[in-house]
């Protein structure tokens, strides 16, 4: 079978696989502001593992987005961090389940909830300096941890339960930016239409995905293309997002979801970039690389992290202070990458 799981993958997914099974109550949580992939993961095995008779929970760092809750089979099995629901289900579960992120800091509020809870992470995040420990499935070669999720549920010969279906196939349409990035590999694809022949439905779940963004959505675009700035000599763009707009639009971080993208899509763009603050006054910075600069290791430089491609940080304020230190940190690294030789000619 095409879609079968590359081999170097397969001994890590066998022992999840088992250890996953063998649970009786399973506490599900991934990284803070949870995305496309997480949510669609959690959905995943939730449904996956409540249809083997494990009872799953979701307990996340951050609200379960609105724009994903039509993932979940069952909206009771989210319980809110902070409610004595997910602290009594934390006290008796057996197995936590990180998804989508390997590191302790992303994990946020969670961390102390299941410090008792033997852990096992399932990412494709190149592994950061505070690794979540336990039993893991790492693959930075997966295009979504949604990918890994599948392998799984594969290896167990299924169910497949509809939610299931859906959500690996939501997880991976939004981290391949809808089949557009460097990671919609041949592979992706071949999972992809596996999902689609288990019942998935590209038009309804693009539609549900992409086709439903609120009007504050575009308001707040508004406001932040007239702050576009492009650094033609060293392919660099990026935008701000005004906070009182953000704040008088009631806007959550889901409405900033794919903003980045517009400066990444200027012509001859190397690395595109997008700054806001947040209520707490600090500056949240994402990065997006067209392919030749490294944006994690940018990110490193401000403790953050992500991907080689796809990556954000958070940096002391004000943002007319946090701008130019980032910027010319992302200069620094277009020039080792593009100029190793020296200044661009
Ligand atoms: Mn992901």
């Amino acid at each position: 079978m095409s879609y079968a799981t590359p081999g170097s993958r397969r001994t890590p997914v066998r022992q999840l696989c088992d250890r996953l099974r063998a649970s009786r109550t399973a506490v599900l949580t991934t990284h803070v502001n949870a995305d496309g992939d997480g949510t669609g993961c959690e959905a995943a095995v939730a449904s996956w593992l409540r249809a083997n008779g494990t009872e799953a929970w979701i307990v996340n760092p951050t609200p379960y987005p609105d724009a994903f809750r039509f993932l979940l089979e069952n909206e009771d099995w989210v319980l809110p961090a902070g409610g004595r629901r997910a602290r009594e289900v934390c006290g008796r579960a057996d197995l936590a389940v990180v998804l989508d992120t390997g590191e302790v800091p992303r994990i946020g509020r969670v961390r102390s909830l299941i410090r008792d809870v033997p852990t096992v992470v399932i990412d494709h995040h190149p592994q950061g300096d505070r690794p979540i420990g336990g039993l893991s499935l790492r693959d930075p070669d997966a295009c979504a941890t949604g990918e890994l999720v599948y392998d799984l549920i594969l290896q167990a010969k299924g169910p497949w339960p509809a939610a299931a279906v859906r959500g690996l196939y939501v997880a991976i349409l939004t981290d391949t930016g809808g089949f557009r990035f460097s990671n919609s590999t041949d592979r992706c694809h071949e999972v992809v239409a596996d999902l689609i022949r288990r019942g998935a439905d590209p038009e309804e779940l693009h539609g549900r995905v992409y086709g439903a963004s609120p009007m504050r959505k575009y308001r707040i675009m508004e406001k932040a293309l007239a702050t576009l700035e492009n650094d033609e000599e060293y392919g660099l763009a990026w935008m701000t997002i005004p906070r009182d707009m953000y704040d008088r639009l009631g806007a959550t971080p889901d409405d900033l979801e794919g903003m980045v993208d517009i400066p990444r899509g200027v012509e001859g763009v190397n690395v595109g970039l997008l700054f806001r603050t947040t209520t707490e006054g600090e500056v949240k910075v994402s990065f997006r690389s067209n392919g030749a600069v490294d944006v994690n290791e940018v990110a490193r430089k401000f403790d953050g992290g992500g991907h080689v491609r796809a990556s954000g940080a958070m940096l002391p304020g004000p943002l007319d202070e946090a701008i130019p230190k980032v910027i010319e940190a992302t200069r620094e690294a277009v020039r080792d990458t593009l100029f190793p030789g020296g200044v661009k000619a």
